[in-house]
């Protein structure tokens, strides 16, 4: 059994979502980030970062402890066999696209969105940086997408990492400049297609 330590954010939401994709069995454990569940003794036990997502893997010789969303996903298909291709191309692809995603993507929507929190005290450079660099990520993803179904050629952890923060992206920035939301049409079809799996689905909905 697998101990998941989770909350309903773009980075949390990638490790149900390739739990129910394995069909690997698990305990959800929320972590109120909004009320400090994070900095609890307990989970900084777990990561002593401080961040959701993590897992125990409770197996019979051992507990296996694993933060950092990319290095769950990682840890998750090679136990499951599943959702990682094999071939050295397309590994690779995968991987690429992972650690772009956890390299780039996440940190870029995640600052714009805390920039646009500060109504008080706005930092324009900032907020203008971020939105930049989000838009630019959004289309390197868009311009990929319209040359091959899925980031790594058939779905694959490198495409549930992409999909939540995209997915995020989209409606925050979005709800502050619509003309976001269609301007990027290979990633709402890719988005669509994966809004449509069961697992994610199921994933999404975690914690209940
Ligand atoms: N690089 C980390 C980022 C994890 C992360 O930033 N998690 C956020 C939620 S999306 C969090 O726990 N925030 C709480 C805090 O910063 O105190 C990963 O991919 O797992």
């Amino acid at each position: 059994m697998i101990d998941l330590y989770t909350w309903g954010t773009p980075n949390g939401q990638k490790i149900p979502i390739m739990l129910e994709e394995c069909g690997l069995p698990y305990t959800v454990h929320p972590v109120d980030i909004g009320k400090g569940g994070q900095d609890t003794p307990a989970f900084r036990a777990i990561n002593p970062n401080g961040k959701i997502p993590a897992i125990v893997d409770r197996l019979p010789d051992g507990d296996v402890t694993v933060f950092e969303s990319g290095a769950i996903l990682i840890y998750l298909a090679e136990r499951s066999g599943k959702l990682m291709p094999g071939a050295p191309a397309q590994r690779m692809a995968c991987l690429s696209w992972l650690f772009w995603q956890i390299g780039g993507l996440g940190p870029m929507i995640g600052q714009w969105g805390f920039f646009n929190r500060q109504k008080d005290a706005p930092n324009l450079p900032a907020l203008q940086r971020y939105f930049d660099e989000s838009l630019r990520l959004l289309g390197v993803l868009d311009a990929h997408l319209g040359t091959t179904p899925y980031l790594a050629g058939d779905y694959s952890i490198a495409d549930i990492a992409c999909y939540t923060w995209a997915k995020a992206g989209l409606r925050i920035i979005g709800q502050q400049h619509p003309q976001v939301r269609a301007q990027f049409a290979n990633l709402n079809r890719w988005i669509a297609e994966i809004d449509a799996r069961p697992a994610v689905q199921a994933g999404m909905k975690v914690p209940a």
